[in-house]
């Protein structure tokens, strides 16, 4: 009996959660599935029992029916009751996860645009903080083009060792990330389904996303909102890492853009003894 109930039981086919607050999501999803699948069965089972014992029969006569407010005044009432319960018992988990005033304060800060169809991202570099851009200057939005899609100052010395990651980002375990989420066309979803994250970027404004993650691993992000025809293909992978490879990791990032941004050293001047290419 409990293989065939374990058949039904959907709660076990959510992947494996690693976010701090994610036990709570689930706890709360539990509660709402359990709810549903009694008022499924209480519903259907009634109705059944409706369909047989007032079946068609020779000899028995339908009659018009104009309504019972005992049984109008429960249906109104139960289910007010229901979701007002629901609504107060995840009052606090929404607020932690979705309240601006509750975003903790940031280990990692991360922008992130979503475009169709993929995910870049930008990490603030050495310096630990982002330089002049569409985030941080609402008036950096004129500079944002499809090569500099955050809009950086190149102005801004700040905004020089900002670097970028396409549809692949990491992130430190035991960390608080904070994510500053945006679009550059349509709206799209940004949902890590390990972290029980899942957030609409909106263009023309950003959403604060942020997460804990207490184990290391390699992920997949999802695009979760219907965008266009490559939808599909609108996935990343992400890395939660312990802090020492995090910090090797973003120190290599580092000295990479360091290296790209130094000035070329003069090309050395043509050989002129160098064998002509013989015909
Ligand atoms: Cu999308």
């Amino acid at each position: 009996m409990g293989d065939i109930l374990s058949v039904f039981d959907m709660l076990s086919w959510f992947p494996e959660n690693i976010s701090t607050f994610g036990q709570e999501l689930d706890d709360l999803f539990a509660i709402i599935y359990y709810i549903s699948v009694a008022i499924f069965f209480l519903t259907f089972g009634i109705l059944g029992w409706f369909l047989v014992k007032y079946r068609s029969r020779p000899g028995h006569k339908g009659y018009n029916y104009h309504g019972n407010n005992i049984v109008e005044v429960t249906w109104t009432i139960l289910p007010t009751i229901l979701f007002a319960g629901i609504g107060l018992y995840s009052d606090d988990i929404w607020e932690k996860t979705k309240y601006s005033k509750r975003v903790p304060k940031p280990d990692v800060e991360i922008l992130v645009l979503g475009k169709t169809y993929g995910w870049t991202f930008l990490y603030p570099g050495a310096d630990g903080k982002f330089g002049r851009n569409a985030y941080t200057d609402r008036t950096a939005r004129a500079l944002m083009t499809a090569t500099n899609p955050f809009g950086k100052d190149p102005e801004d010395p700040a905004s020089a060792d900002d670097f970028m990651m396409e549809n692949q980002f990491r992130v430190p375990v035991n960390a608080n990330v904070v994510m500053r989420g945006s679009s550059q066309d349509v709206l799209h979803s940004f949902f890590l389904p390990h972290m029980r994250v899942k957030q609409d970027v909106v263009p023309g404004t950003w959403m604060n996303i942020w997460y804990n993650a207490f184990k290391t691993g390699t992920y997949e992000l999802a695009c979760a909102e219907l965008c266009g025809g490559g939808h599909y293909s609108m996935r990343a992978e992400y890395q939660v890492l312990s802090k020492a490879d995090y910090d090797k990791w973003l120190d290599g990032k580092v000295a990479e853009v360091a290296a790209a941004s130094a000035p070329v050293a003069e090309a050395p001047a043509a050989d002129t003894t160098a064998a002509a290419p013989s015909n």
